[in-house]
């Protein structure tokens, strides 16, 4: 694609006419697919609700019985390759924790070091040199507003530090970046609110489940009990593959052979309360933010959990893909209008090089961005640290 835009650049060359801002603005955002293409995930249907019939009484699955498959299914969750979890934990050992994240960020890290390099080699600081610098960065999907904003931070340092090196302009870039990214770094701190309840919302496929394995893993770590509420209620197989990442982590997942999610995390939560656990994490059904009816149904999801705990759901965390680049911000405007959306968690991070969308949330729609996927594997989840990111990324 960047060759493609390369093409424009030299056809527009700055002798001729600078190429219109809103122009590439719009080739860097015709990109982005409305929602991710991922193997083995399928659309939530709603005839799915309706095939399976069976009674409405909840059950605690322990892990051990995850193996009895007690909820039919027809299809196979997409369910991460690794079952042996432990050997990658090893693995994982030499690693350090900045390692992971600059392994994970390779393809975005590897696209702009490429082309930064090209941009700023040799080359005299001029209006030719930010308009490339641009389209650099809408290319990798930091979005129109906060490419603006640090082309406009970079101009005025130039200026003000009469900088000539071209060279120099990438620290600029890195610093200017840590300084937008810096609010939205903003770690989940757990409540003493037994059981802290944790929604897990966003479209389908863009990680959810995944996510509530490793993030599960965290806070076994952190020796916090965890329980996990099955509320995708629409596809039996949700169910088996959140059994799965119960069996690996070891904790009780609740679940329901049929019908209503909030009638799910409901149970969980008083469950929860019982066995005096620490924290509920309930998973949801996918849902396109352009389905009011969805979005109506899972405000209904909060609103009873709301019942069960005045402060709860204490956290709704908005799992978004980072392959869908821009289009996360219109998900993340959405959700955010039909729930308030306290945290998100940015997955996939290293199958893309539209790493460059965190900038984009941090200046459009600034919310706390408590996680990073890094990887399919339980280790792969990491906690966002802005300078780390950006470090990661040059
Ligand atoms: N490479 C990579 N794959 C991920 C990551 N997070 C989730 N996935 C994969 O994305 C697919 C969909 O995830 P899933 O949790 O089922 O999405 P859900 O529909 O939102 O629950 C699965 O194949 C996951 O293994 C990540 O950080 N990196
Ligand atoms: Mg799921």
């Amino acid at each position: 694609m960047f060759e493609f835009l390369k093409k424009i650049i030299k056809k527009d060359s700055p002798e001729k006419k600078p190429v219109a801002k809103k122009e590439i603005a719009k080739k860097a955002q015709k990109k982005p697919p409305l929602a991710p293409k991922q193997k083995g995930t399928k659309a939530p249907k709603i005839l799915d609700k309706k095939k399976i019939a069976a009674p409405a009484k909840p059950v605690i699955i322990p892990s051990k019985d995850a193996e009895k498959k007690p909820v039919t299914s027809s299809k196979k969750e997409a369910v991460p390759k690794e079952e042996v979890a432990p050997k990658e934990e090893k693995k994982s050992g030499f690693f350090g924790f900045a390692d992971k994240i600059k392994k994970g960020l390779t393809k975005t890290r590897e696209k702009l070091t490429s082309e930064l390099t090209s941009l700023f080699t040799g080359k005299k600081i001029d209006e030719a040199l930010f308009e490339e610098l641009e389209t650099i960065l809408l290319t990798s999907d930091v979005g129109i507003s906060a490419t603006t904003y640090l082309l406009d931070s970079i101009r005025a340092s130039v200026k003000k530090n009469s900088i000539e090196n071209a060279d120099e302009i990438k620290g600029l870039l890195k610093e200017k970046l840590t300084e937008l990214l810096s609010p939205i770094e903003s770690p989940l701190l757990i409540k003493e609110a037994k059981p802290y309840v944790i929604m897990v919302v966003g479209v389908n496929g863009a990680g959810k489940t995944t996510t509530i394995g490793k993030l599960t893993k965290i806070f076994l770590d952190e020796n916090k009990s965890v329980l996990i509420a099955a509320g995708d209620t629409f596809r039996a197989a949700a169910t088996e593959q959140l059994q799965v990442w119960g069996e690996r982590n070891n904790v009780h997942v609740v679940s329901q052979a049929s019908g209503d999610p909030s009638a799910v995390i409901f149970d969980a939560i008083n469950s929860a309360k019982a066995k005096n656990i620490d924290i509920v994490i309930a998973d949801t059904a996918g849902r396109l933010p352009t389905q009011k009816h969805l979005i109506d149904e899972i405000s209904k999801v909060k609103r009873v959990i709301n019942k069960c705990h005045e402060e709860a759901p204490h956290e709704i965390l908005l799992v978004l893909d980072a392959n869908t680049g821009q289009n996360a911000i219109s998900q993340l405007k959405i959700f955010n209008e039909a729930l308030g959306i306290t945290g998100l968690a940015l997955t996939k991070l290293d199958g893309t090089a539209k790493g460059g969308v965190i900038a984009a949330i941090a200046k459009e729609q600034p919310t706390p961005l408590r996680y990073i996927g890094v990887g399919e594997s339980i280790d792969d989840l990491k906690v966002f640290n802005a300078q780390e990111y950006v470090d990661a990324l040059f």
